[in-house]
């Protein structure tokens, strides 16, 4: 069969599964626009490119599937570079098209020319430049397979435009070999009876579930290990979701913004499981003082995590699912009651983040917010955050039950990103309850991208948590700058009406008794709609660990505040 590379092109997107791709176009990527309209495949045109890219990963992160964004060359493809990075560091399957120059002018300064593989090379899997058409099938099958193996990523395929209308036969490689790709190893035999035997003395095991937990589908065999093992479970951010928050050994979420009691535990540990997670500097603190009592098991498929922070006792690279179905059968049933009894008294100790059971007073925080939309949502939206400070009461006061319910940038942690992403998502999952929780600054880096919701006419939900600051910002300067806020208030439009010029309905809420009555009412109704939520202006996530220190000493909310705030009761 003969076609154009533009053909090819569709055609093996088509045949990777690809249903819909997130675009916009330019002269480079043309031919391939043209050609575009001659396939079954369902484009959505963003408003910049960036959402472009935030789609494709929100579409990948809420179905596993692959999220794929097409942009013109120059800055069509630079634009894309910070959801490419945000794809790579939260290692999401995504593949990013774009055009280029045609292959005599490469070199040349051309109109629109910029070196693309040059500049996402360190944020990309792998990156190709095409010049010729007969490339083609093959380097996207390549490019498919290097996205979603192993530990998943984006993967950028630049495509000369000569190549794209160059006609050439159509090959499909029915397999692909890659010489740098090995096919992800099993658990070895002598490393699970190590770890089983670690297991087997522990006295305070702690698991820590990350992202991999999600990524491989191990929520089963980890529910079923906890139970066996009678091994507490604490959560990263990405691993939310990851094992059922109402859990009885579900402690919760771990790290900077974690609940006190679940860093002591983790500090007093005798035993660390890190399934799926990289001991990110947000996690662990200060390393020279972090679990410094405990051995360590780390299972990760990506070898390069393994010992790379902090120092492990065994060390298994595999497939997180797979380890664990191998070492249920090895690992002997425990209870650790005086351990979680131990863990359960630390429970009460909050570190001053029970705001909720304040009374409100006239007072509208986020964390009531989060929480009545949790109660409203039943807890089974898609939640979508954006990044700073309500994406932490999010992961606080919204738990998740299920795997891929929530959607955030953890390790680029990109403003901006809640907006485009959960577009991505809800195309992925037509049938689930999409919400975005968004800050006053980040919505407004993406917010072109309402046009692009309402002209798709999806049912997005959209909670701005309007505190008119860069509030995370300003928590750091109230706690480390002295109070100096310097470029952190924000002036901001009037979101409702904002909604209203695209079309969008949209409702200010200021206390606390509208809240779930408004969240009702745009449930109630089908296609997008937002809400402004004005919250107080100064408060801050509490605990805290500030960065660098040791994970035990966390800043808590300062008594005096707490016990102003009993005495209104
Ligand atoms: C693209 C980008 N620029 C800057 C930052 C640094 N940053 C982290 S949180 C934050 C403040 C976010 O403010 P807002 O969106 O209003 O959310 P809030 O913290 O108030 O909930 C900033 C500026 C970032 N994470 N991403």
């Amino acid at each position: 069969m003969i076609l154009s590379g533009a053909q090819i092109l569709w055609e093996s997107l088509r045949r990777e599964g690809v249903e819909v791709v997130f675009g916009y176009p330019g002269g480079a990527i043309l031919p391939a626009y043209d050609a575009m309209l001659e396939f079954p495949i369902r484009h959505v045109l963003v408003r910049h490119e960036q959402g472009a890219a935030h789609m494709a990963d929100g579409y990948a992160r809420a179905s596993g599937r692959v999220g794929v964004a097409v942009a013109t060359s120059g800055p069509g493809a630079t634009n894309l570079t910070t959801g490419i990075a945000t794809a790579m560091l939260d290692s999401v399957p995504t593949v990013f098209i774009t055009g280029q120059v045609p292959s005599k002018l490469l070199g040349s300064d051309a109109f629109q020319e910029i070196d693309v593989t040059g500049i996402t090379l360190p944020i990309t899997k792998h990156n190709y430049l095409v010049t010729e058409a007969r490339e083609l099938a093959q380097t996207l099958r390549e490019a498919f397979l290097i996205a979603r193996s192993g530990r998943p990523g984006p993967v950028l395929v630049d495509i000369c435009k000569d190549a794209q209308q160059a006609k050439t036969e159509f090959v499909w490689p029915e397999t692909v070999e890659l010489p740098g790709l090995k096919p992800v190893p099993s658990p070895l035999e002598p490393d699970l009876a190590r770890a089983a035997e670690l297991i087997e003395r522990a006295e305070r095991p702690v698991i820590l579930a990350g992202h991999g937990v999600i990524r491989s589908g191990a929520t089963r065999a980890l529910v079923q290990f906890a139970e066996q093992t009678g091994t507490p479970v604490a959560l990263t951010l990405l691993g939310l979701g990851g094992f059922p928050a109402s859990h009885p050994l579900c402690l919760g979420m771990m790290g900077m913004h974690g609940e006190a009691y679940v860093n002591q535990a983790v500090q007093r540990a005798d035993l660390l499981l890190a399934f799926g997670m990289r001991f990110d500097d947000r996690v662990t603190g200060n390393v020279k003082t972090y679990a410094l009592h405990s051995k360590k098991i780390h299972v990760e498929i990506d070898p390069s995590e393994i010992g790379k922070n902090v120092a492990v006792d065994v060390g298994i690279v595999a497939d997180l699912r797979a380890t664990l179905e191998a070492l249920l059968p090895l690992a002997s049933s425990a209870h650790h009651e005086d351990w979680l009894a131990e863990i359960g008294l630390g429970r009460q100790d909050t570190g001053g983040r029970d705001i909720l059971h304040q009374p409100a007073r006239g007072r509208l925080y986020a964390a009531h917010v989060i929480h009545d939309l949790w109660r409203a949502t039943k807890g089974e939206a898609i939640v979508v955050t954006d990044v700073g400070q309500h994406q932490m009461w999010e992961a606080q006061y919204y738990p998740h039950e299920r795997p891929r319910s929530l959607i955030t940038s953890g390790g680029l942690g990109t403003m901006g990103f809640a907006l485009p992403a959960a577009i991505g998502a809800k195309l992925a999952c037509p049938e689930a309850e999409v919400w975005v929780v968004a800050g006053d600054g980040g919505f407004q880096m993406t917010l072109c991208e309402l046009a692009t919701l309402r002209q798709e006419g999806l049912d997005v939900k959209i909670a701005v948590i309007n505190n008119g600051y860069l509030g995370m910002v300003r928590q750091w300067q109230e706690f480390f700058y002295d109070k100096r806020y310097a470029a952190t208030p924000m002036l901001s439009p009037d979101f409702t009406m904002l909604a209203a010029a695209y079309g969008i309905q949209g409702h200010h809420v200021r206390s606390r008794e509208d809240v779930v009555s408004t969240v009702e009412r745009i449930r109630a109704t089908s296609g997008p709609a937002l809400i402004e939520f004005h919250v107080e202006k100064e408060e801050a996530v509490y605990p805290m660990v500030p960065s660098g220190a040791d994970l035990h000493d966390m800043i808590r909310r300062p008594v005096e505040v707490v016990s102003a705030l009993e005495q209104e009761a």
